[in-house]
């Protein structure tokens, strides 16, 4: 980055929006108002921070987005445009044009399109830019898909420096499960100039996640924390570790190697002082980055050092099933087979959608983000198509592998473009011009062009994975030896990881699983590291834990003796429930279609109530226990709920063809304003629909307006509220307040997981329900 030329070390500012509330900031009013309407005190704030001795300023700009701006008289450019003047009126040495979150949840988790969230950047990043802004600074991410849209933005709409930080919680995970590593490996492959971590969390608690990203990051690191977790002391929020005390973290963040350093919320000019300081005196720490290959969906990072197993069941080619499923637009089959693919152990997964009736382009899209839906592996796009393979990289909620590119030079040229600039891995064919080579060190030759090749468009060494071709033993039985040797060559000259598609092995002959799997495990003795295999044969997973026992990768054989005894107790309950799966475990796993079926199923014998009772409640309890756990994380959690809303809309359905549904007693519900977790409100919905009572569902996300509008409009008497989020919880008391004002008499009950009795009744609750059960209980208690 140009701003480090001759410098090492470089200070941010402190906080904008805490020392905004200071002089005078009222909650619910948009801090970026204040560059057009108070811009004397944004400016003195910026100047505070240049004197306290920050090399960069940060624009007052953080929410000026056209989703935060709709309702107000200024643009998105007015707003940022003196944002980066005022910001350029402290004589700053830099001034960094702050990007935060657009503030809706990007798909599958929301409703905003990856496409519309890169518009939405774009125009910030455009007006920046024309403002004269000298970096980019996109900030406060929790969503890596939302750091994703925004980065692209960044780099394809301008040519400044961009830094990305992303906020983490206590548990080190941002709020929809991305961790440290898999945030620096993405983040980084997207080519960005500096990236960290800022906000939520104190200095203390950032320091073992700084770690994790210094260990990955090539590119300097940037910290911003908040003075400290913040505590409430009375009405007031109090940010605890003071300026001093910040500033010895500095000095411990600079001899860990972090290279920019400010702070966020609760931060001061005095915290920035202390900060100068240290820096002043600070001497560069020596960082070594281990070279990982490494790809990452958005929750999890599969890392290819010894062995990684990657599945190739999604693939039409000799498969009649699959191919039926690609043209009539079968998605469930092709996503069960990434379900059952991940639960067998693949590690990555293969995508491959190539027919020649099917819109490759449109399809290797749709099946790519549906299958980031349902399971978390880490995903490798397989296509003939360079446009295909682009358009799937570029909307991969992660790090993927491009499968793949060879050393043909239009090849090359086609593909080694996409692989740098989205970040992702590359198996690299030995293959060009003159066909498959025979001999070993005709492929290592090949090998050694695309590694050039792809060194020359700044992919690093370790992105690229060699794949030496398997040739099948029936027809060019002496090429499979070339083929062996040709890894060891590979592994030993270049020490470059190897991929091999294994099965292409036993093609034409008998009993191909004995084939493949010796040959596998002849492969994995000469250093093959992601064997391209079908996960679902127990005797190919099976060789790959026992080579792991022999090859001293599976410590003291813990998951060989796991998975052999796993082996026998499986077997044994398959014997027992004859292989179908269980309705709970159809929810865990999130099969919506297979869910809806079986609802249909099970109602021909049992009532509604007791397939919610005994299936839908407790698996969710049994899912929220995991995600309390962090054994899954909330895309996994609202994959779940949507299986459950499909069973519930069965029932539903049913429910509505039981009840004469006229004249019944009306409860009105609604997830409130900013949530958009709305399961528990669904679940309360039901029971109620089976209890009799006439509910009017609102929705999620309900403006407190729309509430107490529709309160009275149906003149209901009890009204049930629902907030997942301790954000969200405020809003829920405001709309107590406003639906008490306008209709005194009618019943408040309110739910959600973040709440206790005390809470609901400190926010004016008439009633607190547990579950839906609790629910049903009050209903029957204020209409009796
Ligand atoms: N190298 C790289 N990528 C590859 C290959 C490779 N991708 C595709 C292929 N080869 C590996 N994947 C598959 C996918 C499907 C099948 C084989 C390899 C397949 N197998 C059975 C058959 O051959 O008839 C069908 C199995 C079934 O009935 O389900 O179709 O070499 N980089």
């Amino acid at each position: 980055m140009e701003l480090f030329k001759d410098k090492q070390f470089l200070v941010f500012d402190g906080a904008m929006g805490t020392m905004l509330q200071e002089a005078g900031l009222e909650p619910g009013e948009l801090p970026e108002l204040y560059n057009l309407e108070h811009s004397e005190k944004i400016a003195q704030i910026h100047k505070s921070y240049v004197a306290a001795g920050a090399d960069i300023v940060t624009t007052n700009t953080f929410q000026a987005n056209q989703l935060k701006l709709q309702d107000c008289s200024y643009s998105v450019e007015e707003v940022i445009k003196k944002g980066v003047a005022l910001a350029k009126s402290s004589n700053a040495k830099w001034v960094a044009l702050d990007i935060g979150p657009i503030g809706k949840m990007l798909e599958p988790l929301g409703e905003v399109s990856f496409q519309q969230a890169y518009e939405i950047f774009k125009r910030q990043v455009i007006a920046g830019r024309e403002a004269g802004a000298d970096l980019i600074l996109i900030e406060t991410i929790s969503d890596l898909y939302e750091a994703k849209a925004a980065v692209l933005a960044a780099k394809e709409n301008s040519s400044l420096p961009v830094i990305c930080t992303m906020t983490f919680q206590e548990d080190g995970r941002t709020f929809v499960g991305t961790d440290p590593q898999t945030a620096t490996i993405v983040l980084q492959g997207l080519g960005v100039d500096c990236l960290g971590i800022n906000c939520s969390l104190g200095p203390e608690e950032m320091l073992p996640l700084v770690k994790t990203v210094l260990q990955y990051a090539k590119v300097p690191v940037i910290v911003q924390s908040n003075a400290g977790l913040p505590k409430l002391e009375g009405d007031e929020t109090v940010f605890p570790v003071g300026s001093q005390e910040f500033g010895a973290y500095a000095q411990e963040l600079v001899k860990l190697g972090v290279q920019l350093i400010g702070g966020c919320c609760g931060t001061t000019p005095q915290h920035i002082e202390e900060v100068k300081k240290v820096i002043t005196r600070a001497i560069p720490a020596e960082r070594r980055v281990k070279p990982v290959t490494c790809v990452a969906s958005a929750t999890k990072t599969a890392t290819i050092n010894q062995v990684a197993v990657i599945g190739e069941r999604i693939n039409p080619t000799g498969k009649k099933r699959m191919k039926e499923a690609l043209r009539n637009n079968q998605l469930d089959f092709i996503l069960a087979e990434a379900i059952d693919q991940t639960k067998a152990g693949a590690d990555i997964l293969d995508v491959n959608v190539g027919l020649p009736e099917v819109d490759e382009c449109e399809m290797l899209e749709k099946i790519v983000k549906e299958i980031q839906g349902v399971v978390d592996t880490p995903l490798q796009i397989d296509s003939s198509n360079p446009e295909a393979i682009e358009a799937a990289v570029r909307v991969y909620n992660g790090k993927p592998i491009i499968n793949s590119v060879n050393g043909k030079k239009e090849w090359m040229e086609k593909i080694f473009p996409i692989a740098k600039k989205y970040g992702a891995a590359l198996i690299g064919l030995t293959l060009d011009e003159k066909g498959i080579p025979e001999t070993a060190e005709e492929r290592l030759a090949i090998a050694e062009k695309i590694l050039k090749g792809a060194e020359s468009y700044g992919i690093a060494k370790e992105d690229l994975i060699i794949d030496c071709l398997v040739m099948t033993a029936s027809a060019q039985q002496k090429m499979v030896e070339e083929t062996i040797k040709a890894v060891a060559l590979v592994k030993r000259e270049l020490g470059l990881k190897t991929a091999l598609g294994v099965s292409n092995v036993s093609f034409g002959l008998p009993n191909r699983e004995l084939i493949n799997r010796t040959f596998l495990a002849a492969t994995l003795g000469a250093g093959l590291n992601a064997p391209i295999i079908d996960p679902l044969s127990k005797e190919m997973m099976d060789t790959i834990a026992a080579f792991k026992v022999l090859n001293n990768q599976d410590q003291e054989a813990e998951e060989f003796i796991k998975k052999i005894t796993q082996n026998i107790s499986q077997h044994n309950q398959e014997a027992k429930v004859q292989g179908e799966k269980g309705l709970d475990e159809l929810i865990i796993e999130g099969r919506q279609g297979e869910v809806e079926e079986r609802v249909i199923k099970m109602l021909v014998d049992h009532k509604p109530l007791h397939i919610i009772d005994n299936y839908f409640i407790p698996t969710l309890d049994k899912i929220g226990q995991s995600y309390e756990r962090k054994e899954l994380f909330l895309p996994q959690l609202l994959r779940s709920a949507e299986a459950v809303k499909k069973g519930l809309e069965v029932i539903k359905m049913k429910a509505l063809q039981d009840l004469n549904s006229s004249n019944k007693e009306k409860i009105l519900l609604a997830t409130v304003q900013g949530d958009i977790h709305d399961i528990g409100k669904n679940i309360a919905k039901m029971l109620l629909e089976n209890y009799g009572f006439n509910v009017i569902d609102l929705g999620k996300d309900v403006p407190i307006e729309t509430i107490v509008e529709k309160a009275m409009e149906h003149d209901v008497k009890l009204i049930g509220l629902s907030a997942l989020m301790t954000t969200t919880v405020r809003n829920m008391e405001i709309t107590i307040k406003a639906l008490k004002k306008k209709m005194p008499n009618c019943k408040i009950m309110v739910g959600g997981a973040v709440l206790t009795p005390q809470y609901a009744q400190t926010i004016g609750a008439d009633f607190y329900a547990a579950d839906g059960q609790a629910g049903i209980k009050i209903a029957k208690e204020v209409y009796k």
